[in-house]
């Protein structure tokens, strides 16, 4: 017997407003779920949720001493990340997507999910997850209810959003909500077992950015399925915001506090999917002087403020981070979060119950259970955790959480950094040179490809402008004009932009710059730059710092290694601007006219250092 209006009425909260009551009947009359439940957030269904999934084998519940109430997960090797292929932008006209996104007709899509929705939660439970994105009620915040047939979702939601009954309070009194529906799309014949990871190989990541509605349909994994993130924090979003004038970005938000006067800088940060984000975000700085405090991982939402400043919060309530490279020594503010009360997807399971991936602290294990489930050694060849295996942690157990990370209005924005992996041409740290060339930063970012969509190839450089790439839900060219206009509005109170890069090597394939906590260094002298304090000399690709005015103390960087960090070639800088040209082009007239002046401009400075 599948689920009747009746009982989503007989299941539903007592406030559930009608119109939301009207849509999950709607959506249960089309996908026939076996029952039903409104997810109120409380610790007793997380306790029930991951007690369930332990005695059906989606999790295996980890060792509770070492780390308590917390749950492994493997997928399917089919389904370990976002799939970009399978994306689509459903705006009526095909421009509005623009050339970055996959688009598809809104009538057409709607009639091929009615298809693949009928009866795809057959023999399932279907769950109602209200939530809020951004603090429960703040002017920024933005509300959503997702239907899912998950239970993997539900508790990832509950970690990574404000879920449960206050979101629903807020949705009564009559706070616009998004609408969004998952599926795993794996009904169940009366009688048939499930498996431990149901997802289907035909995958619908959908978007519709007019009527702020997100369909998805046969994946399990992070961004495909915790819709409140990718689908809605930045593709809706992103829309949303073009529409009412403020922003959502693929940054994170941090907060430096300098010592000596006690002076605050909120920092916020572009980089593609697994180039280095949460570590940036909990970075322990190595010079003395600084406190760092982590506001966001991977979303700011920014608007202006009464004073006329740009600010920001970070719309979700966890991090959903890439363990492998994650260790005491690389990040140990995200070891420490993820102590407790965590979901681990696809990481290996050490002999005493433990999570291990590549690159964590201490020696390499003799066994390991690997993320396929199979027994593994060192000699095994293969990697014990997948390259995208992720932690799901409460945003509040971070040590150096901000005290302000959840104020309603935001932190002030002192200054945007663009980075992404490049092994040559980028210098470490640039400053633009007016508002447009901001822009033209952001918008010629390339990098190099990682492990976070399934079907991009790896290591290849691509275009990635803002990192927006795979989540910008409108036409991306469209997004550079209203970055102008926002600075436009703003005038000088807009932040300065910086070109940042830590993952430059030299030619025999070695490092150049240190990262990690040496990053602060960079930071310092953004700051000082801020305050005003410390000059910049003109360079190729923007204003950059006077070897004396960096604070390499305790650093084995020699002028001539410094002079490696910043060499710029003006052949391999002539062709990629001729590149980026070309990816322009792909815009067709949406261009804005300032990009393409910033683009003569810094080939004018191009030739020059040819001269
Ligand atoms: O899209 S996910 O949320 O799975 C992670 C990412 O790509 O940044
Ligand atoms: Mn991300």
């Amino acid at each position: 017997m599948s689920v009747t209006e009746q009982d989503v009425r007989a299941a539903a909260p007592a406030n559930t407003p009608e119109d939301v009551l009207a849509w999950v009947a709607e959506v249960a009359a089309l996908t026939t779920p076996d029952a039903i439940e409104f997810s109120d957030g409380t610790q007793e269904e997380w306790d029930r949720l991951t007690s369930l999934m332990v005695e059906t084998g989606v999790f295996t519940r980890l060792n509770e001493e070492k780390r308590p109430n917390s749950f492994l997960a493997r997928s399917l090797p089919s389904d370990v990340a976002r799939v970009e292929s399978r994306t689509f932008i459903c705006s009526e006209k095909e421009e509005d997507a623009g050339p970055t996104n996959h688009w598809a007709d809104p009538v057409e899509m709607k009639a091929t999910l009615k298809e693949k929705f009928t009866g795809c939660m057959k023999g399932r439970t279907m769950y109602v997850i209200p939530f809020s994105m951004g603090p429960l009620g703040g002017p920024i915040s933005q509300l959503g209810i997702e239907i899912s047939d998950s239970p993997y979702v539900v508790c990832n939601m509950r970690i990574m959003t404000r879920m449960g009954k206050e979101a629903m309070d807020l949705i009564a009194e009559g706070k616009p909500w998004v609408p969004a529906v998952h599926s795993v799309g794996v009904p169940l014949e009366d009688g048939q077992e499930d498996t431990t990871w149901p997802c289907n190989d035909e995958k619908y990541i959908t978007h519709f950015p007019e009527t702020n509605e997100i369909w998805s349909f046969g994946s399990g994994y992070g961004g495909n399925a915790l819709l409140g993130k990718k689908c809605f924090a930045l593709r809706i979003a992103s829309t949303m915001a073009k529409r009412d004038g403020w922003m959502a970005e693929h940054m994170l938000i941090l907060r430096l506090t300098r010592e000596s006067d006690g002076r605050q800088f909120h920092i916020t940060a572009a980089f593609p999917s697994a180039c280095g984000k949460t570590n940036l975000a909990m970075l322990e700085p190595t010079i003395p002087g600084y406190k760092v405090e982590t506001v966001g991982d991977d979303i700011a939402w920014m608007r202006p403020g009464p004073d006329g400043r740009l600010y920001a919060i970070n719309p979700e309530a966890g991090f959903f981070g890439v363990a492998p490279g994650t260790s005491y020594s690389t990040n140990p503010m995200a070891m420490e979060t993820m102590k407790a009360n965590s979901i681990f997807t696809n990481v290996a399971l050490t002999d005493d119950g433990d999570v291990w991936w590549e690159g964590i602290d201490g020696e390499v294990p003799a066994h390991l259970i690997d993320w396929h489930g199979n027994d593994w050694t060192p000699e095994s060849g293969e990697k014990a955790a997948h390259p995208n295996s992720r932690f799901t942690v409460p945003a509040s157990q971070c040590p150096i959480i901000c005290s302000d990370w959840e104020a309603p209005e935001g932190v002030a924005v002192d200054a945007i950094l663009f980075g992404g992996r490049r092994a040559s041409n980028v210098p470490l740290v640039a400053e633009q040179y007016e508002p447009a060339h901001g822009v033209f930063i952001g918008a010629s970012v390339a990098s190099e490809v990682t492990a976070a969509a399934t079907d991009v190839k790896a290591g290849a450089l691509r275009h990635d402008p803002f990192a927006m790439l795979p989540f910008c839900g409108y036409n991306m060219a469209d997004y550079w004009g209203h970055w102008l206009d926002m600075q436009a509005k703003l005038g000088d109170k807009f932040p300065k932009a910086y070109q940042v890069n830590w993952f430059r090597k030299d030619d025999e394939g070695n490092w150049l710059w240190p990262g990690y906590g040496d990053n602060s260094r960079v930071l310092d002298w953004i700051v000082r730059r801020v305050a005003g304090e410390v000059e910049a000399i003109d360079g190729v690709t923007g204003r950059y710092p006077k070897f004396e005015d960096f604070n390499l103390d305790g650093l084995d960087v020699t002028e001539e290694s410094w002079a490696k960090l910043f060499h710029i070639c003006p052949d391999a800088w002539a062709a990629e601007m001729d590149d980026t040209e070309e990816y322009f082009k792909t815009f067709g007239d949406k261009v804005p006219a300032p990009i393409l002046e910033q683009l003569a401009k810094f080939r004018e400075r191009i030739a020059a250092a040819r001269d």
